[in-house]
């Protein structure tokens, strides 16, 4: 009888760790089944406890955009922790790393260096907050900015009222301020600000919301998001931890600019792919809001592994790479291979199947069309979705074990990698269970 390792590894696992994974989607308890423990990555694959070979569409959530083990990105790392793994103290490659950031996002004047999305996320409330000295924040329904409690909200009874936390051990008071509204809503987000907008001090926004697996923000929406933040002196602040340095050199922002001339959000959170999946994250805005940042003004801020010199190796080597001519050109051309590839198989099995995707980052949907928010997102059939799921990891294919995450190519994938994916679809689609 053949031992499962990874089960055995998730048994002993629970024993020690809460639910045996140290980040709750990795349990698959939104797909069931056993997570598979990672033995080691190269390039677009992964291989598990049991030495099976996965074609990887996770790549660590996003950070993993040049494929495992990128040559450049290992000797960097290897070459910077040889010189130390932390100091507390400023080095030059913060410096070149904020640069690098600044010269390939033009609304970013200034940023500080985190460790976590998280932490990026909560600073820039906090910072949004100090700047303005007002404290209600909008968020929308089906997008996630980490686990800083007053961003842990679900939707208020009205559209234009206070959230509810969506996590035990947020006091109702945490999130009194912060509003949820429906994504894509641009009667809510009117009411909203016609009600609130003197206290606002920023509106939180994924322009592609990959936690709701890959929704885009309309351009109307988003216009009006812009203009109604200008209107009432909020700051718009862009959570790109996901789409960042993933769906464009410049960011989602950059692929709003090219519908919406000039436009710019007020602040940008970061993570991922600038840490090159190392502990590394940022945020960053116009500089008359960043100096108000500790130690040059009033509001607190901290981290003692803040710009970490082997994380910054990591994510300048990352950044150096995909600064490449052409390099976002051709990661996009096969990104959207993939998802015709699996048009196709759906359409061959007759299984409702819309897709969409954008740089290196895609979505697809069990759905007859693209859904503009979250509620639709959540009409997809979960056996279905599940099935498909397992049918493609039986098939050495890993994908996001739950249908409200987004997925990921990098520059590793081959062509074959995408054809064996969408055979293995194929086969997987064929056998699904009536909706
Ligand atoms: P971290 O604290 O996990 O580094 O970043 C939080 C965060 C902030 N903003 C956006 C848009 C994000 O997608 C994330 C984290 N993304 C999830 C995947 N949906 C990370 C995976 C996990 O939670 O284990």
């Amino acid at each position: 009888m053949t031992i499962d390792r990874n089960l055995d590894l998730f048994e002993r696992a629970k024993r020690s760790i809460p639910g045996g994974v140290n980040s709750p989607v990795r349990a698959f308890r939104a797909v069931g089944g056993t997570p598979r423990f990672v033995q080691r990555a190269q390039g677009a694959y992964f291989w598990d406890a049991n030495g099976q070979r996965y074609i990887d569409y996770i790549g660590s959530w996003g950070p993993m955009i040049l494929g495992h083990g990128h040559p450049a990105v290992l000797e960097a790392v290897q070459k910077a922790a040889l010189d130390g793994f932390s100091y507390g103290a400023p080095t030059e490659r913060e410096v070149q790393l904020a640069e690098a950031i600044i010269a390939a996002v033009p609304s970013i004047e200034m940023l500080r260096l985190v460790s976590s999305g998280t932490e990026a996320a909560m600073s820039a409330i906090r910072l949004a907050r100090g700047a303005t000295g007002r404290p209600k924040i909008i968020k929308f329904e089906g997008c996630y900015h980490g686990h800083a409690d007053a961003l842990l909200v679900k939707a208020g009874s009205g559209l234009a009222t206070f959230g509810y936390p969506t996590s035990a051990g947020v006091p109702p008071e945490v999130v009194q301020h912060t509003l949820v509204l429906p994504f894509n809503d641009v009667a809510a987000l009117e009411a909203a600000f016609a009600e609130h907008g003197a206290q606002m001090a920023a509106l939180m926004i994924e322009p592609i919301a990959g936690n709701m697996n890959f929704v885009r923000a309309t351009v109307p929406f988003m216009r009006r998001c812009r203009e109604l933040c200008s209107q009432h002196g909020a700051l718009l602040v862009f959570d790109e931890v996901m789409t960042g340095f993933r769906v464009a050199l410049g960011g989602a922002q950059s692929v709003y600019a090219r519908h919406m001339p000039g436009f710019e959000p007020d602040m940008t959170v970061l993570g991922k792919v600038i840490g090159g999946g190392m502990p590394l994250a940022a945020f960053g805005g116009k500089r008359a809001v960043m100096e108000q940042l500790a130690p040059l003004g009033p509001v607190y801020q901290a981290g003692t592994l803040s710009g970490n010199p082997v994380a910054t190796a990591c994510g300048l080597a990352t950044l150096q790479e995909i600064s490449r001519p052409g390099y976002f050109d051709a990661l996009g051309a096969r990104t959207r291979s993939l998802i015709s590839g699996l048009q196709g198989a759906a359409a061959q099995a007759g299984v409702p199947f819309c897709g969409d995707s954008e740089g290196g980052m895609f979505g697809f949907f069990l759905l007859p069309q693209l859904p503009p928010n979250y509620t639709d997102v959540m009409k997809t059939n979960g056996a279905r979705f599940n099935a498909l799921f397992h049918g493609l990891l039986r098939r050495g294919v890993y994908t996001a074990p739950a249908l409200y995450e987004a997925g990921f190519v990098s520059s590793a994938h081959s062509a074959d990698d995408i054809a064996a994916t969408v055979q293995a679809a194929a086969e997987a689609m064929a056998g699904l269970p009536e909706a």
